[in-house]
């Protein structure tokens, strides 16, 4: 069984893509999808799963891998509030699993999800791809939120992770925070895992944590799976077949210290589902994401590629964010998930591995 090529779509009205444009690039099999109307903690209806599984029936796509079913704050936090939480994501589970879902991504960063400081940022060959400057993510986060919550206001988009209803409580979030440091978090992700690990096994889903990105803290925030040590605590910490990795290039090769290809080669059997994407570093820190072929980037896609290749790797794989190119700009498409630099992605990574099955045994 080869690795499992898949393509992240936001859903009908929500993404301007469409099924029959992902049709035709080569490869794919499954769409990754998630309810995005969902605030974390709800519980995911089975006729609203139902209605997606429809949409892609019938394109032949398959619905194996959700992206994200996203974890409540007081989950992270550790609130008594969070069993009623807990028990709602294991119904959540147990409605996906009816449905053939097989891998759940998620991530446990406290309030924010991804950061950048510029959706749009020149590339030099006339396309734009999404920026980190290390200096404008440091103290003022209201600033950095109303940044992005600006963007998605005016071209009437939300983006998983920054609903305007959490955003809007900012400061109460950062006080509910306090006192959350490194070891609480640790603590409150073993808690959750080891309460949903037995529905997961009942139910044969594979819990796929996302990489924190960026692997480190901002704004005094605890992030967790950071590097190879932070991913070795992490498995080991619940050491169970369902509880994975969704392992992210980009996201840990933003710390150039960090090599991608070693970790997979270490844990390749707890890798659920791989997030393919390149990142080019600047000597201060500011990092800016590029096309997924190798040399226009510092990540090192053909090690990754090879090792996914040599550990015999199944599991579900996507290209991640790419580049806005021809027309694609501010208003039309969802920074980082434009159409043709992910089918670029594609092509390329199906290239380098069919070149490897077919020369390289
Ligand atoms: C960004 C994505 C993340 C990811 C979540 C997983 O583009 O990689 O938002 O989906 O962190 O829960």
């Amino acid at each position: 069984m080869p690795m499992k090529m898949t393509f992240r779509w936001y859903g009908e009205g929500n993404d301007r893509i469409k099924l029959s444009d992902i049709k035709q690039i080569p490869g794919v099999d499954g769409i990754v999808w998630a309810l995005h109307h969902k605030m974390p903690g709800e519980v995911w209806e089975e006729s609203e799963i139902a209605e997606v599984k429809r949409q892609l029936d019938e394109y032949g796509f398959n619905m194996d891998v959700v992206e994200s079913v996203n974890v409540h704050d007081d989950i992270k936090i550790g609130l008594p509030s969070r069993d009623k939480y807990i028990e709602n994501y294991k119904t959540t589970i147990k409605n996906l699993s009816k449905f053939g879902v097989k891998v759940i991504c998620y991530n446990f960063m406290p309030i924010f999800d991804w950061t950048r400081s510029d959706l749009f940022h020149p590339v030099g060959d006339g396309s734009t791809a999404l920026f980190y400057e290390k200096n404008m993510i440091q103290e003022d986060y209201n600033a950095m939120a109303r940044y992005i919550l600006d963007f998605t206001e005016k071209y009437n988009m939300s983006f998983p992770g920054w609903e305007p209803e959490r955003m809007a409580k900012l400061d109460e979030l950062f006080k509910a925070y306090e006192g959350v440091d490194h070891e609480t978090l640790w603590a409150n992700l073993k808690y959750f895992l080891e309460a949903i690990m037995p529905t997961c096994r009942e139910c044969d889903i594979k819990m796929a944590i996302h990489m924190d990105d960026p692997p480190w803290d901002i704004f005094s925030l605890p992030r967790l799976l950071v590097d190879e040590k932070s991913i070795d605590r992490f498995l080991r910490m619940v050491d169970d077949e369902y509880n994975c990795l969704t392992l992210c290039s980009g996201s840990l090769n933003a710390n150039p210290e960090n090599n991608v290809a070693e970790i997979i080669r270490k844990h390749c059997d707890r890798i659920a589902f791989a997030h393919v994407r390149n990142v080019k570093h600047f000597e201060n820190g500011d990092f800016q994401e590029a096309s997924h072929r190798d040399c226009d980037g510092d990540t090192g896609i053909l090690e990754i590629l090879k090792a996914y290749h040599d550990c015999g790797f199944e599991g579900y794989i996507r290209p991640d964010h790419g580049r806005h190119l021809w027309g694609e700009t501010a208003g039309n498409v969802r920074p980082g998930y434009g159409l043709y630099d992910r089918a670029l992605g594609i092509m390329y990574m199906l290239g380098v591995w069919d070149s490897l099955e077919r020369y390289d045994g």
